[in-house]
């Protein structure tokens, strides 16, 4: 069986970061995995472990804005839609690995994860594949500071959720910089971001936080405004689905729990049967006659 894992999530969430993180976690724990690179603007400086599989291979942001003259962001939706006609350069090069875990760093341009056709026709190709894949979407702390950055986070993280319909885990990234200092009397404000006595509400998110418009607690809110804040509220209380898992990575422990919990999502090996003893050449019951 092969698992694919998909890092993804908006520009600068830290999913190259986690995603080298996560290699070196898997490596000490002897488990081969193998890192793709989704990134046709990626720096090569920007990967910690060198990428198995890299998109740069087949188109380079760079080429395409030099050589047809292309923008940044029309020049990255080319190299996407390039990629998407070219899915057999994708497959081939896949089809190297068996039994493996491939990590897959993606890109953060947020249309590719709202509307965007490319990452569902990369999932479905994946699938038909066999590889077994899940996503792991990464919002950074600094969604935290406020409630209204923080549910554009939690919007953009359920839109991205139905655009792909593949098991799905949401991280909470650079936790290390929330203060874990509970004397702290500007609860963490002076980073810009909430100490961790308030995160709970956040990690597990208290959909009231939406529903008075900041500042204005007590006066009588905006009735159309109030009634959209009280439908998105209502959505996001209906849907179990969105809660985030913090992820430090200073503390092998929080890494460790995220992975787990990739692993449980995946069903990761559960497939492989424990040898039982009829499985056992009769060679190996030699020494017990
Ligand atoms: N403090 C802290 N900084 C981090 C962490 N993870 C990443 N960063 C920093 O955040 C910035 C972006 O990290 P990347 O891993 O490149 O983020 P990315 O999501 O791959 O970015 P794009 O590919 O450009 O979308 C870098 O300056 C990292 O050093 C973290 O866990 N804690
Ligand atoms: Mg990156």
């Amino acid at each position: 069986m092969r698992y694919a894992v998909l890092v993804t999530g908006p520009a600068g969430a830290g999913k190259s970061t986690f995603s080298g993180s996560f290699m070196t976690h898997l490596s000490l724990s002897r488990r081969t995995a193998h890192l793709v690179n989704l990134d046709p603007a990626a720096a090569a400086a920007s990967f910690e472990y060198e990428p198995a599989i890299d998109i740069k291979d087949l188109i380079s942001l760079e080429d395409v804005m030099s050589e047809l003259d292309y923008g940044p962001n029309g020049g990255l939706v080319y190299c996407f839609e390039y990629l998407l006609q070219n899915m057999d350069w994708l497959e081939e090069e896949l089809g190297g690995f068996d039994d493996d875990y491939l990590i897959i760093d993606c890109p953060g341009q947020i249309e590719l994860y709202t509307h965007h056709p490319f990452l569902p026709t990369l999932v479905k190709n994946l699938g038909r594949m066999g590889i077994r894949t899940c996503a792991v979407y990464l919002i950074e702390s600094q969604f935290m500071e406020d409630k209204y950055k923080f549910f554009s986070g939690v919007l953009s993280a359920m839109s991205a959720m139905v655009n792909l319909e593949i098991p799905w885990i949401n991280v909470m990234s650079k936790m290390d910089l929330v203060t874990s200092n509970p004397e702290d009397p500007s609860g963490g404000a002076r980073n810009g971001i909430r100490g961790r006595r308030n995160i709970g509400r956040y990690l597990d998110p208290d959909p009231m936080l939406l529903a008075f418009p900041q500042g204005h607690e007590r006066s009588a809110p905006n009735p159309r405004f109030h009634a959209l804040n009280q439908a998105i509220v209502q959505l996001i209380e209906d849907h179990p689905l969105v809660s985030f898992l913090p992820l430090d990575l200073t503390s092998s422990d929080s890494l460790e729990t995220v992975v787990s919990h990739i692993d449980y999502t995946m069903q990761y090996g559960e497939d492989e049967e424990p040898k039982e003893p009829h499985d056992l050449d009769d060679g190996d019951f030699q020494d017990l006659e």
